[in-house]
């Protein structure tokens, strides 16, 4: 199999901490490239030109993450990261949509920042900010559940480790001591040390 993907992006992070809890990293080869390169290759694998996109043995082009975690929770030889379906499942993939919607929320606000200032849409940057500072404060309340290693949890550590990346102003960790606690645990394990952001 074939990772195309990007240091920085949090979906991609996703995945290659998926691909590791899974212990499927191994059988997969990494390259790493720019989205918006051209050349890359990304293209005739992916015509919406974004990261993650993974190429099966079978040359099966896969996007995005969500499709990407569930082909590799299906190999998973181990204890699967997404339960089966019923109330486990749906709890589950609502904490990885939690991650997903922080890094929604955080990718184009890290984009719209990086514009000229007299081009970026203050009100724009602050309903990004303020969904980001919602849904932590939703976090802090939920880090028991997290504590399972899961899509839900992997989602979301793969989210806060982008807000240390792009935004460490924002310091989330303040008032949120449970949640900043739950990752201090969770950076410990080699899915997180072995993917982070170069
Ligand atoms: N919903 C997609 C989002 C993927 C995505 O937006 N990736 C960004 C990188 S973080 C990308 O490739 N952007 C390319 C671009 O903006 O041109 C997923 O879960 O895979």
């Amino acid at each position: 199999m074939i990772l195309f993907y990007s240091s920085a992006s949090p979906y991609a992070r996703k995945v290659r901490m998926v691909a590791v809890e899974a212990g499927l990293d191994n059988l997969i080869e990494l390259v790493v490239i720019n989205p918006r390169d051209a050349e890359s290759g990304l293209r005739e694998h992916n015509p919406l030109s974004r990261v993650p996109a993974l190429v099966t043995d079978d040359d099966v082009a896969l996007f995005d993450s969500r499709v990407i975690v569930e082909y590799l929770d299906h190999a998973n030889p181990g204890r699967k990261l997404i339960p089966p379906p019923g109330p486990a499942r749906w709890e589950t993939l609502v904490r990885g949509a939690l991650g997903d919607g922080l890094m929604d929320a955080s990718v184009p606000r890290r984009q719209e920042m990086a514009r000229p200032k007299n081009e970026q849409s203050p009100d724009f940057l602050e309903r990004m900010r303020l969904d980001t500072a919602r849904t932590l404060n939703k976090l802090e309340t939920i880090t028991d559940a997290l504590r399972t290693v899961d899509i839900g949890s992997i989602a979301v550590a793969a989210a806060l480790g982008y807000l240390d990346y792009r935004f460490p102003d924002d310091r989330w960790r303040e008032n949120r001591p449970k949640l900043a606690n739950w990752l201090e645990g969770f950076s410990t394990r080699r899915s997180w040390r072995e993917t982070l952001p170069e």
